[in-house]
């Protein structure tokens, strides 16, 4: 071989191991994600953690943000269809609608991961596996806490998330089964905030103006963020939010682990966004033909002001951890 064509074959060695893209274009995994939005901090670690660990594992990763419309999504899976990607996955912003489009993906034979949501479909086969938290069991986390730190007599404002949404849905129903065996915990004024922190606090300010405004014990919002929105307007009602009125959320985002620790709110039931690597494990194993399992639960606790509660069951005890400034700090999102 020449000096120069000898230089050539050297550089282009070089720039494999310097870029370490050991796979060509062609042969890596093709991954179409439909993303709900950037509506709060939740998401936005959500997808963080997507993109990150399609980086890390050099899938070819085609992104696209709903902006927390359906039908924004449903093109982006037709897209990923005609791409011919390896494999779709998405958050379903609300739970119905998607049956038609993912038959259209099965047609395709291009296999569907649900991650974070799921959906409700009449035929089995329109999605592989689904790699989310039991919000249900969030629900009842919130609704545990309330019943062993409040008591059994509250008055309830509860913001509600996006309506139709999965979490929406089973975070009610899960706080719901719990105290309805305690007819003293009632929910008062139920809105929704549609998960963002604007909307949490224009609808905590409307229930703060309405004639039960001095009921109210406890807020059980759906989400950090429209916790945080509220509190802002529970701080401009001249109250004091985390004592006028008891505040318990769900997600874990750090922002809330703050206004814990600063006593403006009393507990977060976690829900892990960090799940990019299990999507892109089960992603890993549909290319190598391997079965997946259909699914993979997320694994979270809880966090409030005091810890040592046991918001689980005598079976299966999950006691809260106790925010400190060392949490805080160690928090990912
Ligand atoms: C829950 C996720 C929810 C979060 C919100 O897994 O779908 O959507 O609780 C987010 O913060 O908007």
């Amino acid at each position: 071989m020449n000096k120069f064509a000898t230089v050539i074959v050297a550089a282009a060695a070089a720039m494999l191991l310097v870029t370490g893209c050991s796979k060509s274009d062609s042969d890596k995994i093709k991954v179409g994600f439909s993303q709900v939005g950037a509506e709060s901090d939740w998401r936005k670690a959500s997808t963080e953690s997507i993109k990150g660990e399609a980086a890390k594992r050099n899938i070819d990763l085609t992104f696209s943000d709903a902006q927390q419309k359906q039908e924004n999504q449903i093109k982006a899976i037709r897209n990923f269809i005609s791409k011919g990607v390896d494999v779709i996955s998405f958050s379903p912003v609300v739970a119905t609608g998607f049956e038609d489009v993912l038959k259209e993906a099965k047609e395709a034979e291009i296999p569907v991961v649900l991650f974070d949501r799921a959906v409700d479909v009449s035929e089995d086969g329109l999605y592989v596996s689904f790699i989310g938290s039991d919000f249900v069991e969030e629900g009842r986390r919130a609704g545990r806490w309330v019943v062993k730190t409040v008591g059994e007599n509250a008055n309830v404002a509860e913001l509600v998330g996006t309506v139709g949404s999965a979490p929406a849905i089973d975070r009610k129903k899960g706080f719901e089964e719990i105290i309805s065996n305690y007819p003293g915990i009632k929910i008062i004024k139920s809105q929704s905030g549609d998960f963002t922190r604007a909307k949490g606090k224009e609808v905590m300010e409307s229930f703060l103006k309405s004639p039960e405004a001095d009921q109210i014990q406890v807020l059980f919002a759906h989400n950090d963020d429209m916790a945080l929105g509220a509190i802002q307007a529970i701080e401009e009602a001249g109250k004091k939010p985390g004592k006028d009125i008891i505040i318990i959320s769900i997600d874990g985002v750090k922002t809330m682990f703050e206004a814990i620790l600063a006593g403006k709110a009393n507990c977060t039931v976690e829900c892990n966004p960090l799940i990019g690597a299990q999507l892109f494990d089960v992603v890993e194993q549909i290319h190598e033909g391997k079965s997946v399992p259909s699914r993979i639960p997320s694994v979270e606790g809880v966090y409030d002001a005091d810890g040592n509660v046991n918001v689980g069951t005598d079976r299966e005890p999950v006691v809260t951890k106790k925010i400190t400034q060392e949490i805080v700090d160690s928090r990912k999102y």
